[in-house]
Protein backbone atom coordinates (compact mmCIF):
# COMPACT_ATOMS: atom_id res chain seq x y z
CA UNK A 1 0.00 0.00 0.00
CA UNK A 2 1.71 3.36 -1.40
CA UNK A 3 -0.93 5.90 0.13
CA UNK A 4 -3.98 5.59 2.77
CA UNK A 5 -7.01 8.13 1.96
CA UNK A 6 -10.09 5.64 1.47
CA UNK A 7 -11.59 2.13 1.80
CA UNK A 8 -10.38 1.34 -1.34
CA UNK A 9 -7.08 1.78 -0.48
CA UNK A 10 -7.48 -1.35 2.48
CA UNK A 11 -9.15 -3.41 -0.44
CA UNK A 12 -11.21 -6.44 1.60
CA UNK A 13 -12.73 -4.12 4.44
CA UNK A 14 -13.30 -7.85 6.38
CA UNK A 15 -10.04 -9.22 5.49
CA UNK A 16 -8.47 -5.77 7.39
CA UNK A 17 -10.94 -6.66 10.14
CA UNK A 18 -9.77 -9.58 10.63
CA UNK A 19 -6.12 -8.75 10.51
CA UNK A 20 -6.60 -5.73 13.18
CA UNK A 21 -8.19 -8.25 15.14
CA UNK A 22 -4.60 -10.21 15.15
CA UNK A 23 -2.80 -7.18 15.83
CA UNK A 24 -5.27 -6.78 18.85
CA UNK A 25 -4.51 -10.28 20.07
CA UNK A 26 -0.98 -9.93 19.61
CA UNK A 27 0.23 -5.76 19.04
CA UNK A 28 3.82 -7.29 18.73
CA UNK A 29 3.48 -9.79 16.00
CA UNK A 30 5.37 -7.98 13.48
CA UNK A 31 7.91 -5.77 16.03
CA UNK A 32 10.79 -6.92 13.17
CA UNK A 33 9.24 -5.41 10.05
CA UNK A 34 9.86 -1.87 10.65
CA UNK A 35 13.56 -2.90 11.73
CA UNK A 36 15.80 0.26 10.89
CA UNK A 37 12.56 2.37 8.97
CA UNK A 38 11.80 5.64 10.16
CA UNK A 39 8.38 7.39 9.86
CA UNK A 40 7.83 10.94 9.87
CA UNK A 41 4.64 12.48 11.65
CA UNK A 42 4.02 16.06 10.21
CA UNK A 43 1.48 18.09 11.93
CA UNK A 44 -0.17 21.29 10.58
CA UNK A 45 -2.73 21.19 13.10
CA UNK A 46 -2.91 20.30 16.99
CA UNK A 47 -3.52 16.64 17.83
CA UNK A 48 -3.65 14.11 20.90
CA UNK A 49 -5.23 10.66 19.49
CA UNK A 50 -3.37 10.64 16.22
CA UNK A 51 -0.36 11.60 17.31
CA UNK A 52 0.11 9.46 20.19
CA UNK A 53 -1.68 6.62 18.55
CA UNK A 54 0.27 6.57 15.87
CA UNK A 55 3.91 6.39 16.94
CA UNK A 56 2.34 3.85 19.14
CA UNK A 57 1.56 1.64 16.34
CA UNK A 58 4.95 2.67 14.44
CA UNK A 59 6.60 1.47 17.76
CA UNK A 60 4.63 -1.50 17.43
CA UNK A 61 6.17 -2.39 14.46
CA UNK A 62 9.84 -1.95 15.77
CA UNK A 63 9.91 1.52 14.28
CA UNK A 64 11.98 4.61 14.73
CA UNK A 65 9.73 7.77 14.81
CA UNK A 66 10.44 11.68 14.48
CA UNK A 67 7.66 14.07 14.86
CA UNK A 68 7.42 17.59 13.68
CA UNK A 69 5.41 20.08 14.39
CA UNK A 70 5.46 22.35 11.54
CA UNK A 71 4.14 25.71 13.12
CA UNK A 72 6.62 25.23 16.20
CA UNK A 73 10.21 25.06 15.65
CA UNK A 74 10.45 24.56 12.11
CA UNK A 75 10.59 27.41 9.31
CA UNK A 76 7.70 29.15 8.60
CA UNK A 77 6.43 27.29 5.16
CA UNK A 78 4.93 28.80 1.86
CA UNK A 79 2.25 26.48 0.57
CA UNK A 80 1.14 28.51 -2.91
CA UNK A 81 3.89 28.36 -6.03
CA UNK A 82 4.47 31.48 -8.22
CA UNK A 83 4.76 33.92 -4.74
CA UNK A 84 6.97 36.61 -4.04
CA UNK A 85 8.25 35.29 -0.61
CA UNK A 86 9.19 38.95 1.33
CA UNK A 87 6.51 38.27 4.44
CA UNK A 88 7.13 35.91 7.31
CA UNK A 89 7.63 32.59 5.49
CA UNK A 90 10.95 31.65 5.25
CA UNK A 91 10.83 27.64 3.36
CA UNK A 92 9.07 26.69 0.37
CA UNK A 93 6.75 23.22 0.86
CA UNK A 94 8.58 22.57 -2.19
CA UNK A 95 12.16 22.15 -0.98
CA UNK A 96 10.79 21.09 2.72
CA UNK A 97 9.08 17.98 1.51
CA UNK A 98 11.56 16.54 -0.23
CA UNK A 99 14.32 17.28 2.10
CA UNK A 100 11.90 15.83 5.09
CA UNK A 101 11.82 12.54 2.30
CA UNK A 102 15.51 12.51 2.97
CA UNK A 103 15.28 10.67 6.23
CA UNK A 104 12.58 8.60 6.98
CA UNK A 105 10.82 5.92 4.86
CA UNK A 106 7.19 6.94 5.27
CA UNK A 107 5.38 10.04 6.38
CA UNK A 108 2.12 10.78 7.86
CA UNK A 109 0.57 14.12 7.22
CA UNK A 110 -1.88 16.20 8.89
CA UNK A 111 -3.08 19.20 7.39
CA UNK A 112 -6.87 20.49 8.00
CA UNK A 113 -8.75 22.11 5.32
CA UNK A 114 -7.88 25.77 5.34
CA UNK A 115 -11.38 27.27 4.21
CA UNK A 116 -9.84 29.76 2.39
CA UNK A 117 -10.27 28.15 -1.29
CA UNK A 118 -12.59 25.32 -1.60
CA UNK A 119 -10.85 24.08 -4.34
CA UNK A 120 -7.59 23.90 -2.78
CA UNK A 121 -8.96 21.46 -0.02
CA UNK A 122 -11.25 19.62 -1.93
CA UNK A 123 -8.26 18.46 -4.72
CA UNK A 124 -6.52 17.60 -1.42
CA UNK A 125 -3.64 19.90 -2.43
CA UNK A 126 -1.17 19.89 0.52
CA UNK A 127 -1.08 16.08 1.00
CA UNK A 128 -0.53 15.21 -2.92
CA UNK A 129 2.34 17.26 -2.88
CA UNK A 130 3.45 15.43 0.00
CA UNK A 131 2.89 12.19 -2.62
CA UNK A 132 4.35 14.06 -5.63
CA UNK A 133 7.85 15.39 -3.84
CA UNK A 134 8.49 13.41 -1.06
CA UNK A 135 9.25 10.00 -2.92
CA UNK A 136 7.97 8.17 0.41
CA UNK A 137 4.90 6.59 0.91
CA UNK A 138 1.85 9.12 2.61
CA UNK A 139 -0.67 8.40 4.64
CA UNK A 140 -3.36 10.91 5.76
CA UNK A 141 -3.53 11.08 9.83
CA UNK A 142 -7.00 13.75 8.89
CA UNK A 143 -5.94 15.65 5.73
CA UNK A 144 -8.40 18.58 4.29
CA UNK A 145 -11.14 16.02 3.20
CA UNK A 146 -10.79 12.67 4.89
CA UNK A 147 -9.83 10.89 8.35
CA UNK A 148 -9.25 7.38 7.05
CA UNK A 149 -7.18 6.30 10.31
CA UNK A 150 -10.17 7.66 12.15
CA UNK A 151 -13.22 6.13 10.04
CA UNK A 152 -11.17 2.53 10.26
CA UNK A 153 -11.17 2.42 14.15
CA UNK A 154 -14.56 3.30 13.96
CA UNK A 155 -15.63 0.78 11.76
CA UNK A 156 -12.89 -2.10 13.81
CA UNK A 157 -15.09 -0.70 16.73
CA UNK A 158 -18.29 -1.12 15.14
CA UNK A 159 -17.68 -5.25 14.04
CA UNK A 160 -16.55 -5.67 17.78
CA UNK A 161 -20.02 -4.13 19.07
CA UNK A 162 -22.41 -4.59 16.51
CA UNK A 163 -25.38 -8.20 17.23
CA UNK A 164 -26.92 -7.69 14.00
CA UNK A 165 -25.46 -8.27 10.60
CA UNK A 166 -25.87 -5.23 8.71
CA UNK A 167 -26.41 -2.28 11.97
CA UNK A 168 -28.06 0.96 11.91
CA UNK A 169 -25.41 3.56 11.79
CA UNK A 170 -26.34 7.43 11.96
CA UNK A 171 -24.03 9.74 11.50
CA UNK A 172 -25.25 13.43 13.22
CA UNK A 173 -24.31 16.54 13.30
CA UNK A 174 -24.45 18.56 15.71
CA UNK A 175 -23.84 22.39 17.37
CA UNK A 176 -20.05 23.70 17.87
CA UNK A 177 -18.52 27.21 18.54
CA UNK A 178 -16.04 26.95 15.70
CA UNK A 179 -16.04 26.07 12.34
CA UNK A 180 -14.84 22.46 11.81
CA UNK A 181 -13.51 20.51 8.65
CA UNK A 182 -15.81 17.89 6.93
CA UNK A 183 -12.89 15.63 7.01
CA UNK A 184 -14.41 13.17 10.00
CA UNK A 185 -17.98 13.45 8.67
CA UNK A 186 -16.57 12.32 4.76
CA UNK A 187 -14.64 9.22 5.82
CA UNK A 188 -17.46 7.98 8.27
CA UNK A 189 -20.08 8.28 5.63
CA UNK A 190 -17.64 7.01 3.18
CA UNK A 191 -16.22 4.03 4.78
CA UNK A 192 -19.50 2.95 6.93
CA UNK A 193 -21.36 2.34 3.16
CA UNK A 194 -18.04 0.90 2.28
CA UNK A 195 -18.60 -1.71 5.06
CA UNK A 196 -22.29 -2.85 4.14
CA UNK A 197 -24.64 -1.04 6.76
CA UNK A 198 -27.45 0.81 6.48
CA UNK A 199 -26.08 4.52 7.07
CA UNK A 200 -27.85 7.44 7.64
CA UNK A 201 -26.57 10.74 7.64
CA UNK A 202 -28.67 13.71 9.35
CA UNK A 203 -27.84 17.35 9.01
CA UNK A 204 -29.42 20.97 9.48
CA UNK A 205 -30.16 22.36 5.99
CA UNK A 206 -27.65 23.81 4.85
CA UNK A 207 -24.78 21.54 5.83
CA UNK A 208 -25.36 18.89 3.71
CA UNK A 209 -22.12 17.06 2.79
CA UNK A 210 -19.99 16.62 -0.62
CA UNK A 211 -22.13 13.61 -2.67
CA UNK A 212 -19.25 11.64 -3.32
CA UNK A 213 -18.68 10.72 0.09
CA UNK A 214 -22.13 9.88 1.20
CA UNK A 215 -23.26 7.89 -2.13
CA UNK A 216 -25.35 5.09 -0.84
CA UNK A 217 -26.34 6.37 2.79
CA UNK A 218 -29.89 8.17 3.41
CA UNK A 219 -29.50 11.42 3.94
CA UNK A 220 -32.75 13.53 6.11
CA UNK A 221 -32.75 16.81 7.61
CA UNK A 222 -34.71 15.00 10.87
CA UNK A 223 -32.53 13.94 13.34
CA UNK A 224 -35.19 12.15 15.01
CA UNK A 225 -36.55 10.38 12.36
CA UNK A 226 -32.82 9.04 11.71
CA UNK A 227 -32.46 8.19 15.34
CA UNK A 228 -35.21 6.04 15.16
CA UNK A 229 -34.07 2.41 15.49
CA UNK A 230 -30.45 3.34 15.25
CA UNK A 231 -28.40 0.84 16.43
CA UNK A 232 -25.05 3.49 16.37
CA UNK A 233 -24.76 7.20 16.89
CA UNK A 234 -22.14 8.90 15.96
CA UNK A 235 -22.26 12.97 16.64
CA UNK A 236 -19.79 15.04 14.98
CA UNK A 237 -19.97 18.65 13.80
CA UNK A 238 -19.07 20.18 10.99
CA UNK A 239 -18.94 23.34 8.87
CA UNK A 240 -21.21 24.00 5.74
CA UNK A 241 -19.66 22.18 2.75
CA UNK A 242 -21.91 24.08 0.06
CA UNK A 243 -21.21 27.55 -1.54
CA UNK A 244 -21.11 30.06 -1.09
CA UNK A 245 -20.78 29.23 2.93
CA UNK A 246 -18.66 26.65 2.34
CA UNK A 247 -16.12 26.43 5.59
CA UNK A 248 -19.11 29.05 7.92
CA UNK A 249 -20.90 27.97 11.01
CA UNK A 250 -24.65 28.49 9.88
CA UNK A 251 -26.31 27.19 13.07
CA UNK A 252 -25.67 26.18 16.62
CA UNK A 253 -29.08 24.82 17.19
CA UNK A 254 -29.23 23.36 20.57
CA UNK A 255 -32.28 21.14 19.79
CA UNK A 256 -29.28 18.93 17.87
CA UNK A 257 -27.21 18.15 21.20
CA UNK A 258 -27.55 14.26 21.49
CA UNK A 259 -28.79 13.76 24.98
CA UNK A 260 -30.62 11.19 26.70
CA UNK A 261 -34.14 12.16 25.63
CA UNK A 262 -32.58 11.73 22.01
CA UNK A 263 -30.43 8.55 22.34
CA UNK A 264 -34.24 6.88 23.75
CA UNK A 265 -35.82 6.96 20.51
CA UNK A 266 -33.15 4.40 19.11
CA UNK A 267 -32.82 0.93 19.56
CA UNK A 268 -30.61 1.32 22.27
CA UNK A 269 -27.48 2.45 20.15
CA UNK A 270 -23.97 3.04 21.24
CA UNK A 271 -22.48 6.45 21.48
CA UNK A 272 -20.09 7.53 19.07
CA UNK A 273 -17.16 10.33 18.45
CA UNK A 274 -14.28 10.72 17.20
CA UNK A 275 -12.75 13.26 19.82
CA UNK A 276 -12.13 15.68 20.68
CA UNK A 277 -15.61 16.20 22.07
CA UNK A 278 -17.24 19.81 23.57
CA UNK A 279 -19.61 17.98 26.29
CA UNK A 280 -23.09 20.22 26.10
CA UNK A 281 -22.24 21.15 22.84
CA UNK A 282 -22.26 18.31 20.84
CA UNK A 283 -23.11 15.15 23.91
CA UNK A 284 -24.86 15.56 27.56
CA UNK A 285 -22.89 14.44 29.93
CA UNK A 286 -24.99 11.56 31.29
CA UNK A 287 -24.64 10.00 27.28
CA UNK A 288 -20.96 10.33 27.34
CA UNK A 289 -20.00 8.66 30.33
CA UNK A 290 -23.27 6.42 30.23
CA UNK A 291 -22.59 2.52 29.90
CA UNK A 292 -23.39 2.82 25.54
CA UNK A 293 -20.72 5.29 25.49
CA UNK A 294 -17.79 3.67 22.89
CA UNK A 295 -15.66 6.69 22.59
CA UNK A 296 -12.60 5.44 24.70
CA UNK A 297 -12.89 1.70 22.62
CA UNK A 298 -12.88 3.81 19.30
CA UNK A 299 -9.91 6.08 20.43
CA UNK A 300 -7.86 2.64 21.72
CA UNK A 301 -8.67 1.21 18.00
CA UNK A 302 -7.08 4.31 16.55
CA UNK A 303 -3.42 2.50 17.95
CA UNK A 304 -4.56 -0.53 15.52
CA UNK A 305 -5.95 0.65 12.22
CA UNK A 306 -2.56 2.83 12.68
CA UNK A 307 -0.80 -0.46 13.26
CA UNK A 308 -2.60 -1.89 10.01
CA UNK A 309 -1.69 0.62 8.06
CA UNK A 310 1.64 1.09 8.59
CA UNK A 311 2.27 -2.66 8.34
CA UNK A 312 0.59 -2.55 4.87
CA UNK A 313 2.88 0.15 3.90
CA UNK A 314 5.95 -1.22 5.92
CA UNK A 315 5.11 -4.41 3.53
CA UNK A 316 4.98 -2.45 0.35
CA UNK A 317 8.74 -0.70 0.29
C1 LIG B 1 -10.97 18.34 14.40
C2 LIG B 1 -12.05 18.13 13.35
O1 LIG B 1 -13.23 18.33 13.64
O2 LIG B 1 -11.74 17.76 12.21
C3 LIG B 1 -10.24 17.04 14.66
C4 LIG B 1 -11.08 15.85 14.96
C5 LIG B 1 -10.31 14.58 14.95
N1 LIG B 1 -11.57 18.81 15.62
C6 LIG B 1 -11.28 19.99 16.16
O3 LIG B 1 -10.54 20.74 15.60
C7 LIG B 1 -11.93 20.32 17.48
N1 LIG C 1 -9.72 11.75 16.80
C1 LIG C 1 -8.57 12.41 16.53
O1 LIG C 1 -8.01 12.33 15.44
O2 LIG C 1 -8.08 13.14 17.59
P1 LIG C 1 -6.82 14.11 17.57
O3 LIG C 1 -7.22 15.33 16.79
O4 LIG C 1 -6.56 14.40 19.02
O5 LIG C 1 -5.67 13.41 16.92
Amino acid sequence: MKQFFSPADLGDLHKAFQEALEIKNNRYSHVELGRNKTLLLIFFNNSLRTRLSTQKAAMNLGMNVIVLDVNQGAWKLETQRGVIMDGDKSEHLLEAIPVMGCYCDLIGVRSFAQFQNKADDYSEAIINQFIKYSGRPVFSMESATVHPLQAFADYITIEEHKTVERPRVVLTWAPHPKALPQAVPNSFAQWMVAAGYEVVVANPEGYDLDPQFTAGATLTHDQDEALRGAHFVYAKNWSAYDDPNYGKVLSKDMNWTVSAEKMALTDNAFFMHCLPVRRGMIVTDDVIEGPRSLVIPEAANREISATVVIKRMLESL
